[in-house]
C-alpha cells in the first residue's frame, strides 16, 4: 500500500494526503482526525496528515518493542543491515525530486537549496551503511592467562526520533541510519508541519527491505504525541532536535525512566571577523550564513562580531550583497530566500527587529515583512550598533536578521561570543593562524569554522556545548550512541582469586 493517497491538483499545486506508518501499515489516526498543513509560500493547503493521538503513539512504541525482541532486524548480521541502508540511500537519490519537492512546498525552503539538502541526505545514510560494518567493541586481557574482558556494543533497543521543521528530511537522516545500523527500532515523528518527505521515507525503507515494524512514523502534535514517545517506559532513548525548551522538557520526561537523550537545540552563532581577514570571502559567507533557509536555521551565522576598525566597511558590504540576495516563491529555481514558517514565526521575527529597534539598534538593511501576494515572507535584515544584552543578540531569532556587534580586543570578541547560553557553532575569520586558533579553542560551541562557515560532511560530528543540546549526531561515534555498552567477564579453568 502505498503512503500518499488520493493526490489532486489545485492550479499547479498538488495536495498530497497521507497515512502514517505503523507496524508495516499505512494507516488513518485512530480517531479519524487529520491535520492540514498551509504551504507557507503560497497560502494553500498542500498536505494533510493522520493527526495521531496517545492511542496511536502507543500501538506505534508496541510495535517498535515488538520488532525489538522477537524480530530479524537487530539479529541480522551487520552487513545485512548495511546492504538495506544502501539500498535505500540509493532509492533516496532516486527519488530526490519528489522529496525535495514536498521539503520546499510545506516548509517554504527553496527548491535549489531542498534538492542539495537531498544529496546531502542520500549520501548520510550511505555513510551509516559504512559504520554499520564497524561497529565493534573491544576486548581485554584483565587478569592474565585463563580470563578475557570483552566489551560488546548493543543496540540500545527502541528509539524515539523527534524532528522539526527547518530541514526535514535531512534531519531524520542524521538521527535514523544511525539508530537502524546499530539494530535499533524507532518511532519517529516529524513536525506537524512538515511530514511529508518523511512518510514518504517510510515508503522507501520498506522498498530497500526494512521489516515491518523497525521504523513507525506517526504524525501528530508534540503535546498529543510527543509527550508519550518522551515518557513510555518501552522506549529506551529519545533522539530530539527542536527548540532548547521542548528539549528540556524532553529531558525531564526521560528522566522518569531514565531514558538515554540525545538533543540538538537552538544556537546564536557568531562569526568573529578580524582585520586581516578576506573580506571578500567573509562578506559571502556571512549573507549565506545569516539568510541561508531564512535564517530558520540552528547553525545560522546571526551575530556578526566585528572588529572596530572595519565595522562600518563590512555592515556597508553585507548590506550591499543582501540587497542582491533573492526573496521569494520557493518553487522558483532563482529563489535563494523561501518563505517563513508560519505567519506566527514571522510575528515574532518582526518583534525582534522592532524590539531591537526600540532599545537603540539601527535597522541597517531590510526590516520588515515583504507581501509578495501569497504566503509570508520576511526581507533580509541587518541589525547595525546592537548591543551584546540586547534579546536579538542573545536569543534565537530564527528568521533572516543579522545582528552587528563590534569589538576591540581579542578577550572582547570571546568574551562576547562566550556571553549567551547558546554554543553550538561559531566561525572565525583571520589570515592569522594563531588568532584562528585562539578563537577555535576558547569559543565554547561544537564546531567552530575557520575562513569558511556552515560546510560539513557525514564524518564530521555535529552538536552544541551548553544549552545548544547534548551528544553529537553523525561522525563515526553516532552509531555508537544508539548502543548500550555490556561486559562479559570471562575465565577459564580454574579461578585463581
Ligand atoms: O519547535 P518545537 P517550534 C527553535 C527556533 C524556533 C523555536 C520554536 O528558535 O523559533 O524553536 O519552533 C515536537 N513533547 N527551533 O515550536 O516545538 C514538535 O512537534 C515532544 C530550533 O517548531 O521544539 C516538533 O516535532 N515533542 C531547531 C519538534 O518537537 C514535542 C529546529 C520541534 O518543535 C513537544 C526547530 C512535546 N511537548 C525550532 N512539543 C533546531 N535545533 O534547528 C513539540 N514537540
Amino acid at each position: 500500500m502505498t503512503v500518499l493517497v488520493k493526490p489532486k491538483v489545485l492550479g499547479d499545486i498538488a495536495v498530497h494526503d497521507f497515512h502514517m506508518l505503523i507496524d508495516g501499515k499505512w494507516v488513518a489516526a485512530e480517531a479519524g482526525e487529520t491535520l492540514e498543513r498551509v504551504a507557507p509560500g503560497h497560502g494553500v493547503v498542500v498536505s494533510r496528515y493522520p493527526a495521531a493521538k496517545k492511542a496511536d503513539a502507543e500501538r506505534a512504541i508496541a510495535a517498535a518493542r515488538r520488532a525489538f525482541e522477537d524480530g530479524p532486524w537487530p539479529r541480522m548480521a551487520a552487513s545485512e543491515r548495511s546492504h538495506v541502508l544502501l539500498k535505500a540511500a540509493d532509492l533516496i537519490a532516486a527519488r530526490a525530486d519528489e522529496l525535495a519537492y514536498l521539503d520546499c512546498i510545506e516548509s517554504g525552503k527553496p527548491i535549489s537549496q531542498a534538492k542539495a539538502e537531498l544529496g546531502g541526505a542520500a549520501d548520510i545514510w550511505r555513510y551509516a551503511a559504512a559504520l554499520a560494518r564497524d561497529l565493534h567493541g573491544e576486548s581485554y586481557n584483565t587478569l592474565g592467562d585463563g580470563t578475557l574482558g570483552v566489551v560488546l556494543r548493543e543496540a540500545i533497543g527502541v528509539v524515539s526520533i523527534i524532528t522539526p521543521w527547518n530541514f526535514p528530511f535531512l534531519i531524520v537522516s542524521q538521527k535514523l541510519p544511525f539508530a537502524l545500523a546499530a539494530g535499533c527500532t524507532t518511532v519517529v515523528k516529524p513536525s506537524e508541519l512538515t511530514s511529508g518527505s518523511t512518510l514518504l521515507l517510510g515508503e522507501i525503507l520498506e522498498a530497500a527491505g526494512v521489516p515491518a515494524g523497525v521504523v513507525n512514523i506517526i504524525t501528530g502534535t508534540g503535546p498529543d504525541v510527543g509527550a508519550i514517545m518522551t515518557t513510555h517506559a518501552d522506549v529506551d532513548m529519545v533522539s530530539f532536535t527542536g527548540s532548547t525548551g521542548v528539549g528540556k522538557l524532553t529531558m525531564a520526561n526521560a528522566a522518569q525512566t531514565l531514558k538515554k537523550v540525545s538533543l540538538e537545540l537552538g544556537g546564536k552563532n557568531p562569526q568573529i571577523v578580524f582585520p586581516d581577514a578576506n573580506l571578500d570571502e567573509f562578506i559571502d559567507a556571512a549573507v549565506f550564513g545569516a539568510y541561508f533557509n531564512a535564517g530558520e536555521c540552528c547553525n545560522a551565522g546571526s551575530r556578526l562580531i566585528v572588529h572596530r576598525d572595519i565595522a562600518d566597511e563590512v555592515v556597508s558590504r553585507v548590506a550591499a550583497l543582501s540587497a542582491k540576495v533573492k526573496v521569494g516563491d520557493p518553487l522558483d529555481p532563482q529563489t535563494q530566500v523561501g518563505a517563513i514558517i508560519t505567519p506566527q514565526h514571522l510575528e515574532k521575527i518582526v518583534g525582534y527587529v522592532s524590539a531591537a529597534a526600540g532599545n537603540g539598534a539601527t535597522v541597517f538593511h531590510g526590516g520588515s515583512s515583504l507581501d509578495l501576494g501569497l504566503g509570508q515572507f520576511m526581507s533580509p535584515t541587518i541589525l547595525s550598533a546592537v548591543k551584546p544584552d540586547m534579546a536579538v543578540a542573545r536569543e534565537e531569532v530564527f528568521g533572516p536578521v543579522l545582528s552587528v556587534l563590534s569589538f576591540e580586543t581579542t578577550d572582547e570578541a570571546i568574551r562576547i561570543a562566550n556571553s549567551i547560553d547558546y554554543g553550538l557553532s561559531a566561525g572565525v575569520w583571520s589570515r592569522d593562524f594563531d588568532t584562528c586558533m585562539t578563537i577555535g579553542r576558547k569559543v565554547r560551541a561544537g564546531t567552530v569554522w575557520m575562513n569558511t562557515f556552515m560546510d560539513g560532511t557525514p564524518e564530521l560530528p555535529f552538536g552544541g556545548y551548553r544549552q545548544s543540546g547534548l551528544g553529537r549526531e553523525l561522525g563515526r561515534h553516532a552509531v555508537e550512541d544508539y548502543t548500550e555498552t555490556k561486559t562479559l567477564n570471562m575465565h577459564i579453568g580454574q579461578r585463581t582469586g
